[in-house]
């Protein structure tokens, strides 16, 4: 009668595991699947945003638009009142916030977002962009990071094609004719 294993039983127990840990942790990328559990983010928060802004500007009257001026490029975005372009911190929903100038307690039935959403990185490379017009129309910008959302991506949202903007390496959205504000 044989009684337990053979070492040569167990090593090739132990190196058929070692080759499907290898082959499950080059199939599922965790590195990527962070990347697009964090694109997923974005998504999400511009789609929120956008539909909240959407909701002020068809619900506020005329005395509540007081909307900034500023337009900054990719990479800073105006969150106070000096006119400065700075990176986004201040998720206040009351106008002082990174989305400067619109006080979402003027939507009937208070705000549809209890704070502003900051990119799940937010730093000098990742990090949501906002720029408005006074006629009211606006764009916001988020970076995308994974293979798979990024430009060029197999669901890529970034490139001008697909998100009708004007840079290919950021997903852009919103109410600008052309999405040129940024
Ligand atoms: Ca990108
Ligand atoms: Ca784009
Ligand atoms: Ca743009």
């Amino acid at each position: 009668m044989k009684k337990g294993f053979t070492l040569l039983e167990l090593l090739i127990v132990i190196g058929i595991l070692a080759i499907l840990a290898t082959v499950v942790a080059l199939v599922l990328n965790p590195a990527e699947l962070l990347r697009q559990a964090r694109d997923s983010q974005r998504l999400s928060d511009l789609r929120t945003i956008n539909s909240a802004l959407g909701l002020w500007f068809a619900s506020a009257s005329s005395t509540s638009i007081a909307v900034a001026t500023t337009t900054c490029t990719y990479g800073s975005t105006q969150v106070d009142g000096t006119g400065a372009c700075q990176q986004n911190q201040v998720t206040t929903v009351n106008g002082a916030g990174w989305i400067y100038g619109i006080d979402f307690s003027f939507v009937p039935g208070g705000s549809p977002l209890a704070r502003l959403p900051l990119d799940p990185s937010n730093g000098a490379t990742y990090h949501y962009d906002f720029s408005v017009t006074t006629s009211g129309t606006y764009e916001f910008n988020a970076n995308m990071e994974s293979a798979r959302y990024a430009s060029g991506g197999s669901a890529d949202v970034e490139s001008n094609t697909k998100d009708g903007g004007t840079v290919d390496a950021v997903y852009e959205i919103g109410t600008d004719p052309a999405l040129d504000l940024m």
